[in-house]
């Protein structure tokens, strides 16, 4: 993008302008966006934005999760879920590292996080209560990270795009996991089968509601479509999962709680009931049933882990000094 104006440029009024103009035809042209470029302010902090809380999101969802390593029915099926919690440690600091590129610190993100300040998303503030939903998370969240995930890897952010190419990766691993404990369950014995549908019936809901508000009620979407952050809108990721895993719970034998979910022959998709956006929006402001819980593990974890930094950074100067005076 050799015409691009880099960071740091003060532009008066009609640079600005021009700027702008340039820097939207940039990204209508599906041109990437690096770090040095220049870039309008909401563009920056609208990355700022998603991207801390995608991470966020990363790292927060490492708990569910990790409430059944010790508990996993058999060696192989803890060694699999700890390298799956530790993969979710390493997209939180891929995506922290891009947004560090934006000119934010990982100390600010944790803060506003820990704070209350940034979001993270409303999935993880549901309990994990059988080891089923270690299934369900692998298949029915993983399979929506993924399908909103590839969208993002046309993402015009460069650092952002290409830190989702690499998980996209990662997840598929997760999501086949994640139907292969399923798959177990709903072949075991009638108790473990109604397991499987017990937490079908409790995951469903939250992860067809994982994609967002509806577009009509989704106050960043235009803008980011437009600056081609956002591919495609939440609806259309949510339609894209639903059809691509209705079939999958037919394979599996597991009934979708929606009495009124059917395939709408003119339209080339399922058509579902309606979705209860109280719920949503009482867990995305704090109110669900393990939001407080999930806060306070994270503080409790950033202050029993400062010493740890704190020892890393001192070794660290260590070193130097010691190679300064083998150097004089
Ligand atoms: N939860 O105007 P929009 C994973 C907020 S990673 C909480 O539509 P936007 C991997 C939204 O921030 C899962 N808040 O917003 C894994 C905004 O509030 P704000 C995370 C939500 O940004 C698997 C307001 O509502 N993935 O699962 C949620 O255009 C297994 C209005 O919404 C990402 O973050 C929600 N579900 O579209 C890990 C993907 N939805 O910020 C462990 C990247 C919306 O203005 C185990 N993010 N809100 O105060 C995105 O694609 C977008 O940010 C959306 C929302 C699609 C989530």
């Amino acid at each position: 993008m050799s015409e691009k104006p880099v960071a740091g440029t003060v532009p008066d009024e009609k640079e600005a302008a021009a700027l702008e103009a340039a820097f939207d035809a940039h990204v209508a042209a599906n041109g990437k966006v690096e770090p040095r470029d220049w870039m309008p302010e909401a563009y920056r902090k609208t990355l700022i934005r998603q991207i801390s809380q995608h991470a966020h999101s990363e790292v927060i969802g490492m708990q569910p999760e990790g409430n059944w390593i010790t508990r996993a029915p058999s060696l192989r099926r803890k060694a699999v879920l700890l390298a799956k919690v530790q993969d979710e440690a390493g997209h939180g600091l891929y995506l922290y590292a891009a947004a560090e590129t934006l000119g934010v610190s990982r100390d600010e993100m944790e803060d506003a996080l820990i704070e209350g300040r940034a979001k993270y998303s409303s999935i993880f503030n549901y309990p994990t209560l059988t080891w089923a939903d270690i299934g369900a998370i692998g298949w029915l969240v993983d399979s929506a990270a993924i399908v909103n995930q590839l969208a993002l890897c046309r993402c015009s952010y460069g650092p952002y795009a290409r830190a989702m190419i690499r998980i996209c990766k990662e997840e598929s691993f997760h999501q086949r996991q994640g139907f292969e404990i399923m798959m177990a369950l709903c072949n075991g014995s009638g108790e473990q089968k109604r397991m499987a549908q017990d937490a079908m019936d409790r995951w469903w809901w939250p992860v067809v509601m994982m994609f967002g508000p509806p577009d009509a009620n989704s106050p960043n979407s235009a803008q980011s479509m437009k600056w081609r952050i956002k591919h495609k809108s939440n609806d259309e990721l949510r339609q894209a999962f639903i059809d691509q895993t209705v079939p999958q719970a037919e394979k599996l034998g597991l009934a979708i709680p929606d009495p009124d979910l059917k395939w709408n022959e003119a339209r080339g998709h399922y058509d579902i009931g309606e979705i209860d956006w109280e719920e949503f929006f009482n867990v995305v402001r704090g109110n669900g049933q393990c939001n407080e819980q999930r806060i306070e593990r994270r503080r409790a974890a950033r202050d029993e882990g400062l010493w740890v930094c704190d020892a890393a950074l001192a070794y660290g100067e260590k070193q130097r000094a010691r190679k300064r005076r083998e150097a004089a």
